[in-house]
């Protein structure tokens, strides 16, 4: 007997439906629901692993109220208490909530209402701010709501394709591998990625365009120009459905395709063969992300997209549109409800009307009159103590906030952090006054909306462990505790989910883009069934609608869309002799933001395993930088350690670090203590993605691995990174000073108490050791002066069976596998756990197709998000046959 449960899965924008079936003995299985629109079935490798992260190691269990675990009522009241406080004193101004696209729509839609309408401020902002405040101001301007126009059926059925900031492979796996067989199955279909580095969406591209950072304004807005000069322009639509293509125009008549060939860094060929591309494609979808977003000019890179569909007609039609594919699972909810500081709920804003309507729909005693205040300057208004408070939910800033030092040291001195977590340590949660625990996915329960705006459900199929509490919940009891009961008496977050319905159809007439006004009804039964639909689902789209603005009809007053003069410009940051390369930051195939759930998958930490950085080989000679050896970046704003990555594909003059290592994960790799906190003046949106850095050599005396069973901390003055793996610690390690004695170094730091130990001295300092325990491993230990070549995946299975025979105990002791056994190298295929090396030796054998690969060793057959990988490393091993 199995019971099956559908619900969505809690990383990425794509929104795929997962099917969780619990087997008789209780074990639970993960798979695609293939009834769901966004996946039929499909998962990438994060998703399909969602089992292995379901476990309570590390959870946040218990309130916990300046250090000391104490039970909810007490948490609640002095939430609700100190808040109050705070607010009597200094008024509603000085307290603020920093929220996330990762909570749930009924979630949001409580502290929404909570800070706007009842503390009577406007100071809620959200993680989205640093993700898709850009593609906000964006389709506002343009469309007169926040209104994504597509869905992925379109990318689908376009004839043409453009990935620009966006690599899809890795952030967006289920799109691009729709994507991917779109194009088998229409080999007509051309793909053009834009991207200052060669990523792995790469792979399918007709066309690689590795502009200047920065640069895409230009691209756009020179193709809107060609348009123009080639008869390309949709005069129809232009003249019955938007205003502004004039100026437009015109602002745009510089940027032939010679001035944007200089202007971006690329081949006046390549320009062209773009520009081509859109004059002769009848369809085409841009899909965008954060190479556009997260700049101090996004705003404009979205309008220049956006002026470009519209100028051509490529709008509201099957295969056509500008697509701002979101991130997080629940990006689109937090902007539906008012999550941003410059919306006040349900697509309205701060005008005298909405905030009225509002206010009398919440019948609420205060409303906020104004915008608060966006990510960034909540917290430097916390460091200059203008807010005193502050409550954290469902995101991890210490981290993912440019300048993350200064916003560390503002909450250090910020007089009460509250942060609702999951997990028990964060870099933020530690330094939390007060830490409320939240239900985990799995265990909560509401809706989230997708990139194509599918409202779906998340289903707990998991009891609620220790004390932890769904956020809504935890929202309504402080909000009844601050003297606000009657508007926050939920039950259940099928009420919410029908409060927050109804006001988006309050008064709405057509008028607003959001409006779901006709799931207001539904009972809980019906909340609980609720199918994905896309929204508006109103009096005239009741089940829903798949694409927007097929009609012609936008949501500015006189219905027309709008077309925007841009300027291009580069970052505001430039390099210079000091600072000479640019720092670019983005996500790895495997991870998830801060580690707190990936980190604790250990397949999904073998692929990359270390805070890396990416650097052209010419650049690291040129700095005398070896691959694989430890750099050093800085910044004005900080810096960081990471592992160097000679990789031809990167731009030159350009660095690629990821975003997502941290405090507990690793010594010193936050990047984003090293962005400077520089914004998009119309988004407030932060420049993630270029900040001059520098970058050198960090010299070291020793490199080491250590692989434990017990939970040790890292030494401290050193440099290690923390790999994930089952039931033990390992260690990659690095340090500057020599150290003399290494098994004392060992017994001070992991302790050899009780152990027999079996060492073996090697030249120039290098020791490896192994201590035992009544015939099991308990310790292996590996230093070198250069990194130790280890067969990683050997030694872990010594672990699991102690290797008995003396070959075998020594092949451990040298740090490989059973002798005439192959080191499985790096791990491409996270599903099944295939190494680089059995890859290459499967190719020199004669398979030279990722098909052939999967039919011999599984790999690329579940998820498919190795694929580019595979076949780059077709491509260089093909020809070295081996006999
Ligand atoms: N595996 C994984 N998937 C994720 C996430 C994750 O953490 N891990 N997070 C999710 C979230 S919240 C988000 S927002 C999305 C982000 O998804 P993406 O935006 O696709 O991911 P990033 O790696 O941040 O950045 C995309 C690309 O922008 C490029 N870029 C940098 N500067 C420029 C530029 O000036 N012009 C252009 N055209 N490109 C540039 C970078 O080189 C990078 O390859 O991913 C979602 N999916
Ligand atoms: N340099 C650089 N910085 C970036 C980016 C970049 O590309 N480059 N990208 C930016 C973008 S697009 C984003 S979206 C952000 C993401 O950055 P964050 O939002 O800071 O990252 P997460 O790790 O997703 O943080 C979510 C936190 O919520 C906790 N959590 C999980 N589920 C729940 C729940 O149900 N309830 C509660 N209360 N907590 C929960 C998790 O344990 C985790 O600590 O990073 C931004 N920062
Ligand atoms: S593409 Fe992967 S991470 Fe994104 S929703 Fe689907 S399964 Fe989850
Ligand atoms: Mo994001």
């Amino acid at each position: 007997m199995t019971a099956a449960h559908c619900t969505t899965c809690p990383y990425c924008g794509v929104g795929c439906g997962v099917t969780i079936e619990q087997q008789s003995n209780g074990e639970l299985t993960v798979s695609g629901d293939v009834a769901h629109p966004a996946n039929q079935g499909r998962l990438c490798v994060k998703g399909s692993a969602l089992g292995e992260t379901l476990d309570l190691t590390g959870r946040l269990l218990q309130p916990q109220v300046d250090g000391q675990p104490v039970a909810w009522d007490q948490a609640l009241g002095q939430v609700a208490q100190r808040f109050n406080q705070i607010i009597e004193q200094h008024g509603p101004q000085a307290v603020a909530f920093y929220a996330s696209g990762q909570l749930l729509t009924e979630d949001y839609y409580v502290a929404n209402k909570l800070m706007k309408g009842f503390i009577g401020a406007a100071n809620i902002d959200t993680n989205s701010r640093l993700c898709m405040a850009s593609a906000v101001v964006g389709y506002k301007r343009a469309f007169g709501g926040d209104v994504v126009p597509c869905c992925y059926e379109d990318i689908e059925q376009a004839d043409l394709v453009i990935l620009t900031g966006s690599n899809t492979a890795w952030a967006h796996p289920v799109v691009y591998q729709r994507l991917v067989k779109a194009r088998q199955q229409r080999p007509q279909m051309r793909v053009v990625v834009i991207d200052p580095r060669e990523t792995a969406t790469c792979d399918i591209a007709d066309l690689h365009l590795p502009l200047r950072p920065g640069s895409d304004a230009a691209l756009f807005t020179g193709g809107l120009h060609w348009l123009a000069e080639q008869q390309g322009l949709d005069t129809t639509f232009l003249q019955q459905h938007a205003s502004g293509a004039e100026a437009t125009l015109a602002a745009a008549a510089e940027w032939t395709p010679q001035r944007v060939a200089e202007f971006c860094g690329l081949p006046l060929s390549a320009v062209l063969t773009f520009f081509q591309l859109l004059t002769a494609s009848h369809n085409w979808v841009t899909l965008y992300s954060m190479g556009i977003n997260q700049s101090a000019s996004g705003a404009d890179k979205c309008n220049a997209i956006i002026n470009l569909h519209l100028a051509g007609g490529r709008i509201g039609r099957a295969g056509s549109g500008p697509f701002s594919i979101t991130g997080q699972p629940n990006a689109m909810g937090g902007r539906e409800v008012g999550g941003l500081a410059n919306q006040l709920a349900a697509h309205m804003g701060f005008t005298p009307e909405d905030i009225d309507r509002v206010q009398r729909f919440w019948q609420s005693p205060r409303i906020a009159r104004q915008p608060g205040l966006n990510a960034v300057d909540l917290f430097q208004a916390i460091a200059t103590g203008q807010v005193k408070a502050v409550w954290i939910m469902g995101t991890n800033p210490v981290v993912s906030l440019p300048d993350a030092d200064t916003v560390r040291q503002a909450l250090k001195q910020c007089p009460l952090v509250v942060v609702s977590e999951v997990m028990a340590m964060t870099d933020t949660a530690e330094l939390a006054h007060i830490r409320l625990p939240a239900l985990a996915w799995g265990e909560k329960q509401g809706s989230v909306t997708n990139s194509e705006r599918c409202i779906s459900r998340q289903r707990a199929f998991l009891p609620a462990p220790g004390q932890a509490r769904a956020d809504w919940w935890i929202l309504s009891q402080v909000a009844q505790r601050m003297g606000h009961g009657a508007a926050f008496s939920y039950q259940h977050p099928s009420e919410i989910f029908s409060e927050h319905a109804a006001l988006s159809g309050f008064e709405n007439n057509g008028t607003r883009a959001f409006d779901i006004g006709q799931l207001a009804g539904l009972d809980r039964q019906q909340w609980l069934q609720m199918a994905p639909v896309q929204w508006p689902v109103n009096a005239r789209h009741p089940m829903g609608c798949r694409r927007m603005f097929a009609d012609g009809r936008f949501f500015h007053p006189d219905g027309k869309a709008r077309l925007l003069p841009v300027t291009p410009r580069l970052p505001q940051n430039a390099v210079s002799a000091r600072y000479p390369l640019v720092l670019n930051t983005g996500r790895i195939r495997d991870q998830w933001h801060t580690m707190t759930r990936t980190g604790k998958a250990a397949r999904l930490m073998r692929h990359l395993s270390e805070p890396f950085c990416e650097i052209h080989p010419q650049d690291a000679a040129e700095l005398g930088i070896a691959d694989s050896s430890l750099v050093r970046l800085s910044s004005p704003h900080g810096w960081m350690l990471a592992r160097a990555q000679c990789n031809p594909g990167q731009r030159r003059g350009s660095v690629f670090v990821p975003m997502h290592w941290n405090g507990q994960f690793t010594a010193q790799g936050r990047v984003d203590s090293l962005i400077p906190p520089v914004v998009d003046a119309d988004s407030g949106q932060p420049e993630s993605k270029h900040a001059p850095v520098r970058v050198s050599h960090w010299p070291v005396s020793w490199q080491a691995e250590i692989f434990i069973r017990a939970d040790v901390a890292a030494p401290r003055g050193i440099y290690w990174s923390r790999v994930a793996q089952d039931g033990l610690t390992h260690y990659i390690m690095a340090g500057q000073r020599p150290v003399e004695d290494w098994q004392a170094w060992l017994q001070r730091h992991f302790s050899l108490e009780g152990m027999t130990l079996q060492t073996a001295q090697l030249a120039q300092r290098g020791l490896h050791l192994i201590g035992w325990r009544q015939g099991e491993v308990q310790l292996a230990f590996y230093v070198r002066q250069q990194a130790p070549q280890l067969d990683r995946p050997a030694i872990l299975s010594a672990f699991e069976l102690a290797p008995n025979g003396g070959p075998q105990r020594l092949a451990l002791l040298a740090g490989r596998g059973a002798p005439g056994q192959l080191a499985a190298g790096t791990t491409i295929c996270s599903c099944f756990g295939v190494g680089e090396n059995r890859i290459i030796a499967a190719i020199q054998a004669g398979c030279h197709s990722a098909e052939a690969l999967g039919a011999r060793l599984q790999c690329g057959t579940n998820c498919g998000s190795c694929l580019p990988e595979l076949k780059k490393l077709i491509q260089q091993h093909a020809s070295q046959r081996v006999a």
